[in-house]
């Protein structure tokens, strides 16, 4: 199933190791056909060369936008050798044929990121490359096509052993569509950048790319791979393990969960996460020496039981002082921007704990995906971008207007709402999470759940002394419960549908509550609060997350 080399086209951009590959061929007895300055080149290294257009009988037209576009070179590339009919027509028109391809396409990915016009990234979408690619990727059955130029030795030792294998050819065939592919994609996502209805986030272009396969999935029986999309900004699929074992695909889940929660704050913030949720979420205090490790002693304070096996998310580099704290509470993954040498020191003393470091340029994405049977759903990420976000437009309903100290824990907390899944209730005192209701299906439970929480399971003083052993975690006991309820301020991802929760965020001491507003019965709501003389605010912005 070996095809011999007799006659090679060469075409391409990236000029690396092509002086050699050419003297290669050359003394191999491979006639090399060329393109305009690839042909250049290679008659400058001292190498025989025909040019497409002495093939072709016409020269490079429209600024060389038609080189290799043409039945003289195509027909060559694409004529199946074992058909006699293709081999008869070719010489009836005295068209040779091609043993093997070598291209490499026009830097479109470059030419956008080193900021061209649009009229310049135009210029670069290669049409004829693509063409010859998929052509002889297509021919794999005569041709060899060869995109990579760290493969050229290999071209060279199968030249010299008679050609390339049928095995080799259908290997090098899936690569050359997985470029082309990945080279339409990034054509695709620039032009839906710059030519989309911005009413309608794009899934143009996202096309998936395997990444790794993992263990398993989100149990054993599960198979499971992790891919890449080509989307805004490079995320958790490509951050770095630094320590420990592979991330797993609940790993990954948490840790994205982790960094979309931290990364809500500007301010330094940590964020705990359990199942995608978090039970963990604080910013640093303002006079704090370490803010990042005072962000995780207060996000650790949140939920310490919960914490037991979480994944961890700092939104600036670890500290030695945050480590210090980690290091005794059994964590599975901490993923941050980076961790200093002596908190990567002291980390990586623990076999369990994952470090993944997040990748340069990090970014929470734009654009969200969901699967759904059959389909896929695109939304604009729900970034901290709502109007009623802004606190300056928030209409005070109830109450006296929060002090600046009420009011720092009422943003802190609308912000923070916005992590754990809907339903969600979530109380805040100094602008540390401190009883979270989430994932419910009615607000009611979700009010009774933050404040069962936030007087059962945390502590007045935090840090990692508190951490229970395992086994013990669960075991927590109401004697010595905390009353954290009492003074906080809560925030609602959506309206309230009736008095029945706020009532219970009421009876329990919350003295401040945001909420988006809206409901029919938002005079019911207003009513209970003015009763009970707590603030309330009203966003007009909701932030449900499923
Ligand atoms: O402008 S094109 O889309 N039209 C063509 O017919 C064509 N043929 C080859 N681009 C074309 N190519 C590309 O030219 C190849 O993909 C390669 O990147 C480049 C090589 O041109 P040169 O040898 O002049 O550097």
């Amino acid at each position: 199933d070996q095809i011999p080399v007799k006659r090679a086209l060469v075409s391409v951009y990236d000029k690396t190791g092509l002086a050699e590959l050419a003297q290669g061929l050359s003394s191999a007895g491979v006639e090399i056909v060329s393109t305009g300055s690839t042909a250049a080149m290679v008659q400058a290294a001292g190498v025989p060369v025909t040019e497409v257009a002495q093939v072709t009988g016409f020269p490079e037209v429209l600024g060389g936008r038609v080189k290799t576009l043409h039945p003289f070179i195509h027909s060559g590339v694409l004529a199946d050798k074992n058909q006699p009919a293709h081999m008869d027509q070719l010489a009836e028109h005295n068209i040779e044929a091609f043993d093997l391809v070598v291209a490499n396409l026009y830097p479109f990915v470059e030419t956008v990121a080193s900021g061209a016009t649009q009229a310049e990234a135009i210029e670069q979408i290669d049409i004829g490359g693509p063409t010859m690619v998929r052509a002889s990727a297509k021919n794999h059955g005569s041709v060899a096509i060869v995109t990579n130029p760290d493969a050229y030795h290999e071209i060279l030792t199968a030249v010299a052993n008679g050609g390339f294998s049928l095995g080799q050819r259908r290997r090098l065939a899936v690569e050359a569509f997985a470029h082309t592919a990945s080279y339409d994609t990034a054509v695709a996502t620039w032009m839906a950048e710059h030519f989309d209805d911005a009413d309608h986030p794009s899934y143009a272009g996202h096309a998936l790319q395997l990444q790794e396969s993992l263990r398993y999935g989100e149990n054993p029986h599960q198979p499971a791979a992790l891919y890449t999309a080509g989307t805004s900004a490079p995320g958790i699929a490509q951050a770095s393990l630094l320590h420990g074992k592979a991330m797993s695909f609940n790993n990954y889940v948490d840790a994205d969960a982790a960094v979309r929660a931290a990364f809500a704050f500007t301010e330094p913030a940590v964020a705990v996460i359990k199942h995608a949720n978090p039970c963990g979420l604080a910013v640093a205090s303002h006079d704090a020496d370490d803010a990042i490790a005072d962000a995780h002693r207060k996000a650790h304070a949140t939920d310490p039981v919960s914490a037991f096996g979480g994944v961890i998310a700092a939104n600036r580099p670890v500290s030695a002082a945050m480590a210090n704290q980690v290091k005794d509470i059994f964590t599975e993954v901490v993923v941050a921007p980076g961790f200093s040498p002596e908190a990567r020191e002291i980390l990586s003393a623990k076999k369990n704990i994952r470090l993944l470091q997040l990748p340069d340029g990090f970014d929470l994405d734009t654009t969200e995906f969901k699967q759904i049977s059959g389909g896929m759903l695109v939304q604009e990420t729900d970034i901290y971008q709502a109007p009623g976000d802004n606190p300056e437009q928030w209409e005070l309903v109830a109450g006296e207007p929060a002090d600046p100290a009420v009011m720092q824990d009422l943003v802190f907390a609308w912000q923070a709402v916005r992590a754990p899944k809907s339903n969600a209730i979530l109380l805040a005192a100094d602008r540390a999470a401190v009883g979270i209701g989430m994932g419910q299906v009615n607000r009611l439970d979700s009010c009774r759940l933050a404040i069962e929480r936030a007087n059962t399971l945390g502590t007045a003083s935090t840090g990692a002394q508190e951490v229970s052993a395992p086994g013990g975690a669960e075991n927590v006991s109401g004697d010595d419960a905390p009353d954290r309820a009492t003074g906080s301020v809560a925030a609602s991802d959506a309206f309230f549908p009736f008095a029945d929760g706020l009532q219970i965020l009421v009876d329990a001491g919350v003295r401040a509550v945001v909420q988006p507003g809206g409901s029919m019965r938002d005079d019911d709501v207003i009513a209970a609060a003015n009763v009970a003389g707590i603030t309330m605010y009203l966003t007009g912005a909701r932030h449900f997350y499923h």
